[in-house]
């Protein structure tokens, strides 16, 4: 197994000291009880954003994706999405068009539920997490309707829980497979387990959970 990229590290260490990354028991959206969680909501000081942002743009250059523009399903993608172009702008010299939706339709003034710059070119999403695939196929949904002028790049997620989908296959498998391009993370369950493993300080507990968690619902790559 690799080791962590500094920038994996790092985004774990920030996310347990301002308990982004928690430990305990948690419902999650499928329904199944997890022994963690990953709240990309807490990410809301400058310093949490603008970390999660170096993260994200560390992560699309490690990826080397092809894109011309990005967007972040709301809520949680608005401001990983706009804070995202800024790095991507400011410390690797990429400037590139961004949009966000709102969940609502709006029927008056402008109209529409896209904002920002219209769907044109190899469009990337920034999600939260994917453990589903639903909030990531909901935005693919919305690419698609923007007929030929619009194409899904991929999806880059903070986490990626790596957990079985509908089938056997991973919920990432099943959407690279259905829709035929890329999913990156930042970070992944295993990255997690490792990151507990190497820092060693009494949690023999939490990673026997997360193990555990990992046999029942996990995706042996
Ligand atoms: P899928 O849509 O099934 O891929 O699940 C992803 C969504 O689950 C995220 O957008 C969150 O709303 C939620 N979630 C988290 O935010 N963090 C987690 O650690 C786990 C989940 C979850 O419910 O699976």
């Amino acid at each position: 197994m690799s080791s962590l990229e500094a920038y994996q590290s790092d985004f774990i260490t920030t996310c347990l000291s301002n308990g982004i990354l928690k430990f305990g028991s948690f419902t999650l959206k499928s329904g199944r009880t997890s022994p963690y969680f990953f709240n990309a909501g807490d990410l809301s000081t400058g310093e949490l954003v603008l970390m999660t942002a170096r993260a994200y743009a560390s992560a699309i250059i490690a990826s080397g994706v092809q894109f011309d523009m990005l967007f972040g399903p709301a809520y949680k993608g608005i401001p990983l999405v706009a804070a995202t172009a800024l790095i991507l702008q400011s410390e690797h010299s990429i400037n590139v068009p961004f949009a966000f939706d709102r969940k609502e339709a709006k029927t008056h003034g402008e109209g529409g539920n896209i904002i920002g710059a219209p769907f044109r070119g190899r469009v990337l999403v920034l999600d939260d997490v994917i453990t589903g695939g639903t909030s990531i196929r909901h935005s693919i949904e919305l690419i698609r309707k923007a007929g030929d002028c619009a194409q899904f790049a991929g999806v880059v997620v903070s986490l990626d829980r790596q957990e079985k989908g509908k089938g056997e296959k991973s919920a990432i498998q099943e959407v690279e497979s259905e829709e035929g391009v890329k999913v990156f993370s930042v970070i992944g369950m295993n990255d997690i387990i490792k990151y507990l493993e190497e820092t060693r300080n009494g949690q023999e507990n939490i990673i026997k959970q997360m193990m555990e968690y990992r046999n029942v619902y996990g995706f042996a790559s």
